[in-house]
């Protein structure tokens, strides 16, 4: 499959796209019907008389308009809003010791990849900003058959078992007489589904976290989530917990501007990943494992196999085995991001699954999804879902069948078609699942040892920062402020007591509410315990340290590249032509976006005369779409930018969203149109991160971008009361 190779780069794609419409005689330019006639009309139907009925003969209005008709599929249940790119993967030296899959024993290989990001419980056409659990699939193009691995950003689950995942679906879905909200948990079902699933509290921790507002798709983490397992070379298995960690650190935006976002740009995500793919400015991530030998299974105090726990890193490390790297946009995206479809059961030789609950009732779910979505057992022919790997078997006909399968044999054993296909021996790269030994009476019941649902909650809240504690308190306060029935913020604050007492507390405090003394049972059980009256509540276990790979902001992972961010320069006629050029040249030498904001939507005049193209009308953009604002020098420009409305919210905003402000001389005169300006002593400005000329150790431009890379100065925050 030519088209997913990893290494085709953008200029031949657009001479193919080329290609296609203007082949060299010529003969292939012209519009046909889906039966190859050529069309002499498309702009006219056929009609008796030019003022006359249409006649129902018009074979070539009638193919178009059914055809339109039927353009549409049905969305996926969750993750219909997504955006998708191409790429390859790459192992490293170290992946092979763990894995036999062919794709990570060669370090000079590569593997072609189609990764889609998406949104959970939003539609196809909702905003991209939702506070949201993020989708991260990639399906990996393998010598060996289709490697999916169908992740989200964030590490854990909601529930334990996939029995409850319809009604987690159903319960944060917009609810279901008015359809309202799209593409929000912030109402009654999800919030009363959630505070009687206690199993749920570790997932809620970090959706209310700032993880669930992502800056860009580019600056996500990704997970497995489910434990899997790798088999090495000699058979070996150990369990494996799947990382994608990114080149640009993880990052996320403010709530207040995400709200924003979500008017000024609905496509934000899919916008800024695809505009850094055609800028060249390629998205890449490290994959990384934690491996855990098969014998440790039970060495730790949760369970491998329960999808709501996680593994911290600091009790086993995260070691590195490949890259990947996302390199073109689709050329189409129906036919590539809309009909791709993913599947956690898509596995190859080297690599195995466990028996999370979850895990094993998704292996079930993805295929029988697209009989629906995609209408047919033959999805698998779509371009976009063939393997590169030759397939081979005995299953035939159905719905859109797209191959002419040859012969007359279809079926094994056979000696008519010479044994064809063959078996392939393990040796020959058969697969083999492992051989688990598996000793059990048949019953619906849960471990005792997936029973601890707070442990872990308590972890990830104590491991942030005050900041980031403070906006889980807030998102928590928003979204139960949501909730109209009293009951469920109870409840809700009932189990929230059980995570943190402090964090119950400023919860209630937002809502006016107090903290239930005894809350409401069950806690710590696992749904339908109570009945079995098997399972009692395990003495909750305290991890001894905190995790710092948990808090975006301690996180390694956090780095202070500017590379790709995006700066807005605000200008008006008679603006220093200078001091644009300086800070632009200096801020692209380091990866960044310049972004001329006018007073118009064309050219403005720099003092020298020149003219200077603008890339955003100031009437069409906010400050919530930039990383960062730089206000250049000149005169002129300062007080035609004073009188704008527009103004003083866009500076207003970068400072309340803890954004780098920088200002080149009388620049900073156009601060005195903000309401935070009387706040700052002049000798704060620079800790506050707004760089002026006054203000700089070094030079404007090399103060401003070390300023850049430090993404926000929270000490702007005031702290929650
Ligand atoms: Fe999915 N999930 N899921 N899921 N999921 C789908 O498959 C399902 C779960 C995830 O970009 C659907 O093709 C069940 C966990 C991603 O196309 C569906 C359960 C994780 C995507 C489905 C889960 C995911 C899906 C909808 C519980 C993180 C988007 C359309 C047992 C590890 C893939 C489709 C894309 C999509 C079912 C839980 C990730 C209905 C039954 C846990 C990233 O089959």
């Amino acid at each position: 499959m030519k088209k997913n190779d990893a290494n085709r780069n953008l200029e031949e794609n657009a001479k193919q796209k080329d290609l296609a419409y203007n082949k060299s005689d010529g003969t292939d330019q012209f519009m046909t019907t889906d039966q190859g006639v050529k069309v002499n009309d498309d702009n006219n139907s056929l009609k008796a008389g030019d003022r006359g009925p249409s006649l129902l003969e018009d074979f070539i209005l009638r193919e178009k308009i059914t055809h339109f008709d039927h353009e549409r599929i049905p969305e996926r249940i969750v993750h219909a809003r997504g955006s998708a790119a191409h790429g390859y993967f790459q192992p490293n030296a170290e992946a092979k010791k763990y894995s036999k899959a062919g794709f990570l024993q060669d370090a000079n290989s590569t593997t072609p990849v189609f990764v889609r990001f998406s949104t959970v419980a939003g539609f196809r056409g909702s905003t991209d900003m939702a506070r949201d659990v993020r989708g991260f699939a990639v399906k990996f193009y393998t010598e060996e058959g289709n490697f999916d691995l169908v992740g989200n950003n964030i590490p854990i689950f909601f529930i334990q078992d996939a029995a409850k995942f319809p009604d987690l679906v159903h319960a944060v879905k917009p609810e279901p007489h008015h359809e309202m909200p799209q593409a929000a948990s912030a109402h009654d079902t999800f919030w009363d589904f959630i505070s009687l699933m206690p199993e749920s509290m570790h997932m809620i921790m970090w959706a209310m976290s700032d993880r669930a507002i992502p800056r860009s798709y580019r600056m996500m983490e990704g997970f497995g989530v489910h434990t899997f397992r790798f088999i090495n070379k000699k058979n070996e298995s150990s369990f494996v917990k799947f990382h994608w960690k990114p080149k640009l650190g993880t990052h996320a935006v403010v709530w207040d501007e995400a709200v924003k976002i979500s008017g000024n740009d609905p496509d934000f995500h899919r916008r800024d990943l695809w505009e850094a793919i055609e800028s060249g400015s390629f998205p890449e991530w490290e994959l990384g494992v934690q491996v855990i030998p098969e014998a440790d299974e039970h060495k730790f105090d949760f369970d491998l196999l329960d999808p709501t726990k996680i593994v911290p890193e600091e009790l086993v490390p995260v070691t590195i085995i490949g890259k990947m790297v996302l390199n073109r946009n689709p050329d189409n995206f129906f036919a590539e991001t809309e009909q791709v479809a993913f599947h956690p059961g898509h596995i190859v030789p080297g690599i195995d699954f466990t028996n999370d609950p979850l895990l094993q009732g998704r292996l079930f779910s993805y295929t029988d999804t697209q009989l629906s979505r995609l209408g047919s057992p033959n999805f698998h022919e779509i371009p976009i879902n063939r393997p590169i790997a030759p397939m081979h078997n005995n299953q035939r006909d159905g719905h859109m069948r797209q191959e002419i399968n040859v012969g007359r044999v279809s079926y094994h054993p056979n000696s008519l078609g010479g044994g064809c296909p063959f078996q392939a021996k393990i040796a020959e790269g058969g697969f083999e699942s492992y051989n688990e030994r598996i000793d059990a009476k048949k019953v619906r019941e849960r471990s005792e040892s997936f029973a601890d649902h707070f442990s872990q909650a308590k972890l990830f809240f104590e491991s942030q920062t005050q900041v980031e504690q403070d906006h889980i308190i807030n998102a928590l306060r928003f979204e139960l402020s949501k909730v109209e029935v009293p009951a469920i913020r109870e409840r809700m604050l009932g189990l929230l007591s059980q995570v943190d007492t402090n964090l119950a507390k400023a919860v209630a405090k937002g809502l006016g509410m107090q903290v239930p003394r005894s809350p409401e049972r069950p806690m710590n059980h696992g749904v339908g315990a109570d009945d079995k009256g098997k399972q009692e509540p395990k003495p909750l276990v305290k991890y001894a340290q905190t995790s710092d790979a948990l808090s975006m902001i301690k996180n390694k992972l956090n780095s202070d590249t500017i590379e790709s961010r995006q700066v807005a320069f605000l200008c008006a006629d008679g603006v220093d032509g200078n001091s644009v050029n300086t800070m632009k040249a200096a801020l692209e030498k380091e990866g960044a976006t310049v972004k001329i904001i006018g007073t118009n939507a064309t050219a403005i005049k720099t003092a020298e005369g020149k003219e200077l193209k603008v890339d955003h009308n100031l009437l069409t953009v906010s400050s919530v779409l930039f990383d960062a604002v730089f206000i250049p020098a000149g005169e002129a420009s300062i007080d035609r930018l004073k009188e704008e409305e527009k103004i003083p919210e866009f500076l207003n905003d970068t400072y309340k969203h803890c954004k780098v402000i920088g200002a080149d001389q009388e620049g900073i005169l156009l601060l005195n149109e903000t309401n935070f300006v009387l706040q700052l002593s002049e000798a704060k400005l620079e800790e506050q991160g707004i760089i002026t000329s006054d203000t700089t150790k070094a030079s404007l431009t090399a103060d401003f971008i070390s300023a850049m890379g430090e993404h926000r100065f929270w000490i702007r925050e005031k702290p929650l009361t």
